[in-house]
């Protein structure tokens, strides 16, 4: 078995984890860091595990999907500055990267998931490393759960072969676009994703925080938000 294939089957023994491997210049050549206007070379916090930024070889992203089903919505709440999916997500990493450095040591660093804290864009990161291709909904779709998976990735200082992107998986073909009709706030103007848009849904969503999580000693439960779902929960791939 290849060092890339034992990796991926260690990730894949967690519960509802799907993984893949890419080269992380490949990822910082992808569409997001154009379309966003990002210095390539700037995308991931350099630290001093890291060959210098921009170097060609630098390293490789160990992606992570975990299945967010509707029936556990809390996976998805963002209730204390984080997710109840986000966390299990950074647990995960953290036991992958104890994994890496004992059974194989090689050095890894759980990314974090804002950009700007030196995260990357994950859609694009999944994409090449074969968890799924992107929807009409502007969402990552993978074959068995659809748009109903989070995502994660962790820096490995090693250049290790990727998996393959997929082919021959494209459901919007077909589809008639589900998610776009179903957006409250029509996000989709002719058929593409406008995120001013869904901006006003997210800020409505975050205005409307809800007393509904975890009770505190004192008896007080914690404020959610639940942002919306509509494109991810409408979509037929998976469901
Ligand atoms: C900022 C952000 C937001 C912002 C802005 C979103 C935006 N797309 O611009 C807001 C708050 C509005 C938002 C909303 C949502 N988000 Co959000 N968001 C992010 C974040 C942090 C960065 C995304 C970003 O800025 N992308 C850059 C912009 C320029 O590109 P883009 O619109 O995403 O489109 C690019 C891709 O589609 C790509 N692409 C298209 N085709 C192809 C083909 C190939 C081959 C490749 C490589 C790439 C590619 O190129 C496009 C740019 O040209 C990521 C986490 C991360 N670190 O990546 C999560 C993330 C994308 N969000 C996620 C989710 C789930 C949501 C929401 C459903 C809300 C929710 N309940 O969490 C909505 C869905 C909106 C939608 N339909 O796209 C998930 C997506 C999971 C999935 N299955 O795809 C992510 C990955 C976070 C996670 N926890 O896993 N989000």
């Amino acid at each position: 078995m290849s060092l890339t294939a034992e990796i991926i089957a260690k990730a894949e023994s967690l519960d509802a984890i799907r993984a893949g491997m890419t080269a992380l210049a490949d990822v910082r050549k992808g569409f997001s860091y154009k379309a966003a206007g990002h210095d390539p070379a700037g995308g991931v916090a350099a630290d001093d595990d890291r060959p210098a930024a921009g170097s060609p070889s630098d390293g490789s992203l160990l992606v992570l999907g975990l299945m967010h089903p509707p029936n556990d919505p809390r996976l998805d709440w963002w209730e204390r500055g984080d997710s109840w999916g986000n966390r299990r997500l950074r647990e995960i990493s953290d036991k992958l990267r104890q994994w890496l450095r004992d059974a194989h040591g090689l050095k890894a660093r759980p990314l974090p998931y804002h950009l700007e804290k030196g995260g990357i864009f994950l859609k694009d990161a999944a994409v090449l490393s074969g968890l799924g291709v992107i929807g009409q909904s502007n969402l990552l779709l993978h074959p068995q759960w659809g748009p109903r998976i989070r995502l994660r990735s962790i820096w490995i200082a090693a250049d290790l072969p990727p998996t393959a992107a997929i082919t021959g998986f494209n459901p919007c073909e077909t589809c008639e676009r589900y998610c776009q009709k179903a957006c409250p706030v029509g996000a989709f103007p002719e058929g593409r994703y406008s995120r001013p848009k869904c901006y006003q849904q997210m800020d409505a969503d975050v205005a409307n925080e809800v007393a509904e999580g975890e009770v505190d000693p004192g008896g007080n439960p914690a404020w959610v938000i639940k942002y919306c779902r509509q494109c991810e929960l409408t979509c037929p791939v998976g469901a």
